[in-house]
């Protein structure tokens, strides 16, 4: 028998049970943490069969599946898609009568603990029967009539709870957490003569119903409006609601224009411009803001030859798509110094300009936070792209004063990207949370796509901001055409 830290390892994509007695035998590697100091020292990469590359692979493997440390966790971008393939399948199941995930995933942290699944069902034994076969599942840990526990191939853990279809709100109510918000509510159950449980409220004295089905309720049987999972942290939220001043949290349908896009004329674009275009304008889009890569950024960038074609090709798909207001923008890469692309007078050519950090991650805090605000001076820079520059368990991204680059937006009238790329979701919700209730503060909700299948993502960038509590009122791409362009144009 071998221990199962041991058993662990075999569980990192490219260690099978004999790289991982040869791991063993050659460097006395016998748990993925012990693994990744191996990685770290660069020790893996001597070993037959490996090299440079297959060793970073592992390093980033081990990161990304959140396989280390205590309370591993893993980056939000890995588990949505095995979470809606999940419930998709068992929605097609005629035994079940509503599904979803609930859980930190529900509420839309950007690392997951585990999975967990809700379903309501009359027949819970045919429920879980499916679920424990799914394709995906490597190990099961529990199997019951209401409670069942996986594990899938890339060593995520699914829960799932099957419930009466009568109980289906309470236990969403309570699956969905957090914890300390379930607490909460049923604090404030008790004090109005009522017991809180993921089955049902209840009276306390007869014992008898009085919400169960439905979220709404049961909040509303609290004297409360329906809280949005994405701000259930206890935080504050229930005593808002009580108050009844409730941020105002931007919906995407409110979205009316995406100000981060990227053609093939970008090196790492990968659908064509009249493609983009094509994608936006069918999705309803009022305006939409071409920014590819500046001349800085070798490979992906673009010259200024380029940057002036593409500006005619712009020009002519603008006559064949009268209803959608094209910018023609740029993505500029923001130097160490703060610099970016190009020459004043160039810039000035452009209709709108986000600026990002795509290296340097490693310097101080100060240096970082005057860089930030360096370019948020420049008269052309309407928004700071992915502000921290982070990817979701691979990259901790950029330290900055957030106080300072708040103060430096609302001074410059800069505006704060949301970017909803799963991987980014950045700015982070937590500093969205602390630069709450800034009025001098405007963000935008953009994809960054590179492909038209990526428009979509705008609904992640959405919940991000709706954890970070932020208000439509603030996010400048909910502003109509009219009120957008004259906004942008004020900065210069
Ligand atoms: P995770 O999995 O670490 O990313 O975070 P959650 O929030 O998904 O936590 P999890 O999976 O342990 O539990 C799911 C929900 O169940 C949690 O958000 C609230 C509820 N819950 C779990 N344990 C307790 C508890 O001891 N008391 C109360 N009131 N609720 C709990
Ligand atoms: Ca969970
Ligand atoms: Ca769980
Ligand atoms: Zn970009």
């Amino acid at each position: 028998m071998y221990p199962p830290e041991f058993v662990e390892l075999t569980r990192v994509p490219g260690i099978g049970p004999k790289t991982a007695i040869l791991l063993r035998e050659r460097l006395g590697v016998e748990s993925v943490e012990q693994l990744r100091g191996a990685v770290g020292d660069e020790r893996l990469r001597e070993l037959p069969g490996f090299g440079p590359q297959s060793e970073e692979k592992i390093g980033v493997a081990i990161e990304r599946l959140g396989l280390h440390g205590e309370n591993r966790r893993a980056p939000i971008g890995d588990i949505l898609p095995i979470a809606e393939y999940i419930v998709a399948r068992l929605a097609e199941n005629p035994a079940v009568a509503a599904v979803r995930y609930c859980g930190s995933l529900r509420r839309f942290r950007d690392t997951i603990g585990d999975v967990d699944v809700l379903v309501a069902s009359e027949h819970p034994e045919a429920v879980a029967a499916e679920f424990v076969e799914l394709p995906l599942i490597r190990e099961v840990l529990a199997h019951g009539t209401t409670k069942s526990v996986v594990v899938t191939d890339q060593g995520i853990h699914v829960d799932l709870r099957v419930v009466r279809p009568d109980e289906y709100g309470a236990a969403m109510l309570y699956f969905t957490g957090n914890k300390e918000h379930n607490i909460a509510l049923r604090q404030r159950a008790i004090g109005r003569g009522m017991l809180l449980n993921e089955y049902a409220l209840a009276e306390t004295d007869t014992g008898d119903p009085v919400a169960s089905r439905t979220e709404a309720e049961i909040y509303e049987s609290l004297g409360l409006p329906f809280i949005p999972a994405t701000i259930r942290e206890g935080r504050g939220e229930i005593e808002a609601a009580a108050a009844g001043v409730l941020p105002g949290l931007v919906e995407v349908e409110d979205l009316r224009g995406d100000l981060h896009v990227h053609s093939t004329w970008s090196g790492d674009g990968r659908s064509t411009l009249a493609e983009m275009v094509a994608a936006a304008a069918d999705r309803g889009l009022e305006y939409l803001a071409i920014t590819e890569h500046g001349e800085d950024l070798a490979i992906n960038g673009l010259s200024r030859q380029q940057v002036l074609a593409e500006r005619d090709e712009i020009n002519t798909l603008r006559r064949a798509y009268p209803e959608l207001t094209i910018l023609h923008g740029a993505e500029l890469n923001i130097g160490p110094e703060g610099t970016v692309d190009y020459d004043d007078d160039f810039l000035a050519g452009f209709d709108w300009c986000v600026a990002s950090v795509h290296s340097h991650f490693d310097l101080a805090v100060e240096v970082q936070t005057r860089r930030i605000v360096r370019a948020m001076e420049h008269p052309s820079v309407n928004v700071i792209g992915h502000l921290t520059g982070r990817k979701i368990g691979r990259r901790p991204g950029i330290e900055i004063d957030l106080d300072a680059v708040c103060a430096a937006a609302g001074a410059t009238g800069t505006a704060l990207e949301i970017n909803a790329h799963l991987d980014r979701l950045d700015v982070p919700a937590e500093m969205l949370f602390r630069a709450r209730g800034r009025s001098d503060l405007v963000f935008v909700v953009s994809t960054d796509a590179h492909h038209t299948s990526e428009l979509g993502n705008a609904r992640w960038g959405v919940q991000n901001a709706q954890r970070g509590w932020v208000e439509a009122a603030c996010v400048a791409n909910t502003w109509d055409s009219d009120r957008f362009l004259s906004w942008a144009r004020s900065k210069k």
